[in-house]
């Protein structure tokens, strides 16, 4: 069996056993996730309507007698990265040993017991995506640390955790959302995430449709600083409309205040509001099986991610024009997901046209863009805790 063929667990198994002389005890895995609409309102308190996919994270695990972990990253060339739970857990070189240093500090922050282990890792989730490779890590890994000293946590309170240590020890100031999806996914339905009850609705997805995710292979530039610069304007417009979030802001109320604030603001609140109003509409419309509103509303979330939020790439703009050429009485829709400044466009194809919209696009965007597509047609998966 080649090392492709072999799954997630295979992998890990082996490498776990090659680098510690004996066989792991657990395993465990977190999906990745797709966000089909809901943009960047995760950190307004607002809504979102992501699905965990078939790609992911997973981790097999022995506890130890002491207190050492010593972890195997078989994606980054089998390196093992090592530390003390009993000493001050500081940050590494290695970038990716950072989110199990993460994990474990916050856990002992916040008050679980943890023993040592050994641990071989490995995921499918494409890098720089946007399809969430660090939050899978982060969750599957707060599973393993806690189910191999037989503690349990509640998925909430598992993607809270996830999404802390992102904030405080990786630095990305990102949102809940991704964390969420992770704990919570259901197989063939999305769900709908209200970010500040934190409360999940999943909604069945249509076996007559796909989930095909195309990733532009753009290389993602700048993303954290221009995430945090939208994140600064949200909470201007806020602050100015005297609210704690834009979840409670109004196209009128915006309207009101639109000689008072810059027009960047404006444009940027603009897109949170209207996103807040066709994410619920999305998840009505998907219960309804109504695929060409659903289609409108993604190709309205794509402008205004265009225009408003100017979060995307002429790549991308031209990825999601190319999908919609073929999107036909059908109904179904394509937009950018993630956090943007390329990764991945998301879209909703009836069966019957799978096949050539991926060929359009295959006969187009590198032709016009000078790089190539890679396809990814996802399935709807439960989350790290089913
Ligand atoms: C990234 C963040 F991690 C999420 O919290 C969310 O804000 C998303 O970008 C944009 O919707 O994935």
């Amino acid at each position: 069996m080649s090392g492709q063929e072999k799954t997630l667990q295979q992998q890990a198994t082996e490498s776990f056993t090659s680098h510690f002389g004996y066989p792991p005890s657990h395993s465990f895995h977190a999906p990745g996730r797709v966000n089909l609409i809901g943009e960047h309102t995760d950190y307004n308190d607002g809504f979102v309507l992501p699905a965990a996919i078939d790609f992911g994270t997973t981790v097999v695990a022995s506890q130890r007698s002491d207190s050492k972990i010593r972890a195997c990253a078989v994606n980054f060339d089998q390196q093992i990265a090592q530390f003390d739970l009993n000493e001050e857990i500081t940050h590494s070189d290695d970038g990716w040993s950072n989110y199990l240093r993460g994990v474990a500090d916050q856990l002992l922050k916040a008050g679980f017991k943890l023993a040592g282990a050994d641990l071989a890792i490995v995921g499918d989730v494409p890098y720089g995506a946007g399809l969430s490779s660090s939050a899978a890590l982060e969750v599957v890994l707060i599973r393993a640390l806690l189910e191999l000293c037989d503690s349990s946590i509640d998925p909430t309170q598992a993607a809270l955790l996830g999404q802390k240590t992102e904030n405080e020890f990786i630095g990305a100031q990102t949102g809940i959302m991704d964390q969420l999806i992770i704990a919570h996914g259901k197989k063939d339905h999305a769900v709908l995430i209200d970010c500040r009850s934190l409360t999940t609705q999943p909604v069945p997805l249509d076996a007559d449709f796909k989930i095909v995710i195309f990733h532009s292979n753009v290389k993602r530039g700048l993303v954290d600083s221009e995430y945090n610069t939208r994140r600064l304007s949200c909470q201007a417009a806020a602050d100015k409309l005297a609210i704690s979030h834009l979840r409670d802001a109004t196209m009128d109320m915006l309207d009101n205040i639109k000689g008072e604030i810059d027009e960047v603001i404006y444009r940027r609140a603009r897109h949170v509001i209207t996103e807040n109003e066709r994410t619920l509409e999305a998840a009505d419309a998907l219960k309804a099986r109504d695929w060409q509103t659903l289609g409108r509303l993604m190709a309205e979330s794509h402008t205004s991610m265009k225009d408003d939020f100017e979060i995307t790439v002429p790549p991308i703009d031209g990825l999601v024009s190319l999908i919609q050429e073929k999107i036909g009485r059908h109904g179904g829709g394509a937009r950018m997901t993630g956090g943007g400044f390329g990764g991945c466009v998301v879209s909703l194809v009836h069966n019957s046209q799978v096949d050539e919209v991926i060929a359009h696009v295959k006969a187009n965007y590198q032709a016009k863009f000078g790089i190539k597509e890679t396809v990814y047609i996802c399935q709807a998966v439960d989350g790290a805790f089913a």
